[in-house]
C-alpha cells in the first residue's frame, strides 16, 4: 500500500516522454530557494498516481532531486546512509571504470551540482516553456550549470536507444504494486524505496522514506565505429551471410536484437514477433523453460553469452532461482537517447562527429548495491560470473584499456575478442536523492 501521491513520479514508472530535459543547477541563496521550493517548484512536482492517470498527467511532467551537497546547501545534515551518494560520483570514479575525467563534462568535475530538476513533455517547446516560466520565478535563488537535452528517435526507432536495440523492455515490477509480465524480476519495494521493506539499510532518517536515489550518467555511443566493428567482424556460421553473422554479433553483445527479441529465445536470426510481444519477450531465465528454483547450467553459452550486456547485468537464474531471494542487485531504469540521428557522412566515415549517447538514470534505494554493483562488480569485472568470461562489452569498462570479451563467437564461445574502442564513453554524472513530496514540504524547504 504504497502512497503513490507522495512518491515522485518517474521512480517507479517513469515519465516516458518522447521529450526530457535534464536541468543541473547550483544553489546560490538557500533561504529564497526554500521559498521557491516550497511555492512554486513542489506544486508542479509529478507524483507517481498522477502518471498512472492519463487524464491528470500535466502537459510537462517534473520531478526533482538533490546531491549530497545539494542537501548540505539546505542545511539538511542527516546521513542518508549511502556512501557513494555522500562521497558524490566523482568520487566514487575508480569503481566505474572511467579512465579518469579526461572525457567528462567539466561540469560533472566537482561537486557544485547541487540538484537536478528533470522535465519531459511530448515536445522540447512546452519544456522550453516551463523552464523559462520557472527559470523566471526561481530568480537568482539558483544558477544553472549544466543541461542535458534527450528525446526519443524518431519514426520507427522511437524506443530504441542510439545502436538501434529496443530499450525499456525489462525493469523490475515492485512487490504489490506492479503486477508483474512474464519473465520481469519482481523485487521487494525496499531495493528501490527508501525505507519500505527489504531496504536494509538501518538509521535512516524518517524524511528519507519513499525517496530513491538517482543515478545520472551522460555516456555517450559511438555509434558507425559500434557498426563497423559488427561488419569486420561477423559470426562465421555456415546458414548465415556476413550480414546476418554481423546482426548476430550486435545482438549477442547485448542478449537482445535490435526488435528486443532475446536471444536466449531466438539464437540465430531476430524475430520481430518475439520482440513485440511483452508477454514473451522477457520470458526467459537463462535456465530450463518453466524452471522456478535452482540454478542455470553454468557453462552453455550457445543461446545467450555470459558477457552479454543483459546477462551481465540481471543474471537470472545463472544466480539462482526465485530471484528475489538470490539477488538484490536490482535497479530501475529512465533514461532516454541524447543527441542527433548519425549522419550519412558520418556512417561513411565510420566515424562519430557529433556527440549522441544515453542520458543514463537509475534509480535503487541503495547505489552500492544498484547501479554501483552492476558497474564495477559485474559489467567491469571480467571474472563475472566466472573466469573468462570478460567484460561486458557494452558498458564494461577497463579505465580505457582494450577489453576482451568471450562467448560472443557462437562458433567458439571460448574464443577472446578484443575490443580496442570503448563503444559507450563515459561523460561523467552525479548521484541524486529523490526525495518524497511530504519531505520536500516538510524537511527540505523549511
Ligand atoms: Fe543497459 N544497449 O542498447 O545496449 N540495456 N545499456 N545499462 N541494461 C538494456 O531489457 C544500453 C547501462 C541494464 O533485466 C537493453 O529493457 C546502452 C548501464 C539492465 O534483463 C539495452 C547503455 C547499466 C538491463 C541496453 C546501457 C545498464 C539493461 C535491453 C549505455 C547499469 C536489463 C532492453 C549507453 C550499470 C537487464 C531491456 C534485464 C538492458 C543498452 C547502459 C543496465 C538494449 C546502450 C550503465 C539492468
Amino acid at each position: 500500500n504504497l502512497n503513490l501521491k507522495d512518491i515522485q513520479g518517474d521512480i517507479l514508472i517513469g515519465m516516458k516522454k518522447k521529450s526530457e530535459l535534464f536541468f543541473f543547477f547550483g544553489i546560490s541563496n538557500a533561504k529564497d530557494f526554500k521559498k521557491n521550493l516550497k511555492s512554486t517548484i513542489l506544486p508542479l512536482v509529478t507524483n507517481t498516481a498522477q502518471l498512472l492517470d492519463v487524464s491528470a498527467q500535466p502537459q510537462t511532467a517534473l520531478n526533482i532531486a538533490f546531491s549530497q551537497t545539494g542537501l548540505r546547501a539546505l542545511n539538511v545534515t542527516d546521513d542518508l546512509k549511502d556512501s557513494p551518494f555522500s562521497g558524490g560520483q566523482l568520487q566514487d570514479i575508480a569503481n566505474l571504470g572511467d579512465p579518469g575525467t579526461t572525457n567528462w563534462v567539466p561540469e560533472f568535475v566537482g561537486t557544485n551540482i547541487h540538484g537536478v530538476i528533470l522535465l519531459a513533455s511530448d515536445t522540447p517547446d512546452n519544456i522550453k516553456a516551463t523552464l523559462s516560466s520557472l527559470k523566471a520565478k526561481l530568480g537568482n535563488s539558483v544558477k544553472e550549470i549544466y543541461s542535458l537535452q534527450g528525446a526519443a528517435r524518431p519514426g520507427n526507432q522511437e524506443g530504441h536507444e542510439h545502436f538501434g536495440y529496443l530499450d525499456g523492455i525489462s525493469n523490475p515490477a515492485v512487490q504489490g504494486f506492479q503486477s508483474p509480465l512474464p519473465g520481469q524480476a519482481v523485487v521487494p519495494t525496499g531495493e528501490i524505496l527508501v525505507g519500505e521493506n527489504g531496504d536494509g539499510v538501518t538509521g535512516r532518517p524518517p524524511w528519507a522514506k519513499d525517496g530513491s536515489f538517482l543515478v545520472f550518467r551522460q555516456l555517450k555511443q559511438l555509434v558507425p565505429e559500434f557498426n563497423k566493428f559488427l561488419t569486420d567482424n561477423p559470426i562465421r556460421a555456415p546458414t548465415l551471410t556476413a550480414k546476418q553473422g554481423s546482426d548476430l554479433l550486435g545482438a549477442r553483445m547485448i542478449g537482445r536484437w535490435k526488435s528486443g527479441a532475446p536471444v536466449f529465445l531466438a539464437p540465430l536470426v531476430d524475430d520481430p514477433v518475439l520482440g513485440a510481444d511483452p508477454n514473451r519477450n522477457n520470458n526467459f531465465t537463462y535456465g530450463a523453460p518453466g524452471q522456478t528454483t535452482g540454478s542455470s547450467n553454468a557453462t552453455d553459452q550457445s543461446k545467450c553469452p555470459f558477457s552479454a550486456h543483459i546477462r551481465k547485468t540481471r543474471p537470472r537464474a545463472d544466480l539462482g532461482l526465485p530471484e528475489s531471494s538470490s539477488s538484490n542487485h536490482h535497479i530501475v531504469r529512465g533514461g532516454i537517447p541524447y543527441g542527433p540521428e548519425v549522419t550519412p557522412n558520418e556512417a561513411a566515415s565510420n566515424t562519430t562527429k557529433t556527440e549522441r549517447g544515453l542520458a543514463f538514470v537509475s534509480y535503487q534505494s541503495n547505489i552500492a548495491n544498484g547501479f554501483q554493483f552492476l558497474q564495477h562488480l559485474w559489467a567491469d569485472n571480467a571474472r563475472f560470473i566466472h573466469a573468462g568470461v570478460g567484460f561486458d562489452p557494452i558498458i564494461g569498462a577497463n579505465q580505457g584499456a582494450p577489453r576482451v570479451v568471450t562467448g560472443l563467437d557462437l562458433m567458439n564461445v571460448s574464443r577472446p575478442i578484443t575490443l580496442t574502442t570503448d563503444f559507450v564513453v563515459s561523460r561523467g554524472g552525479e548521484y541524486f536523492f529523490s526525495p518524497s513530496l511530504s519531505a520536500i514540504a516538510n524537511t527540505l524547504s523549511v
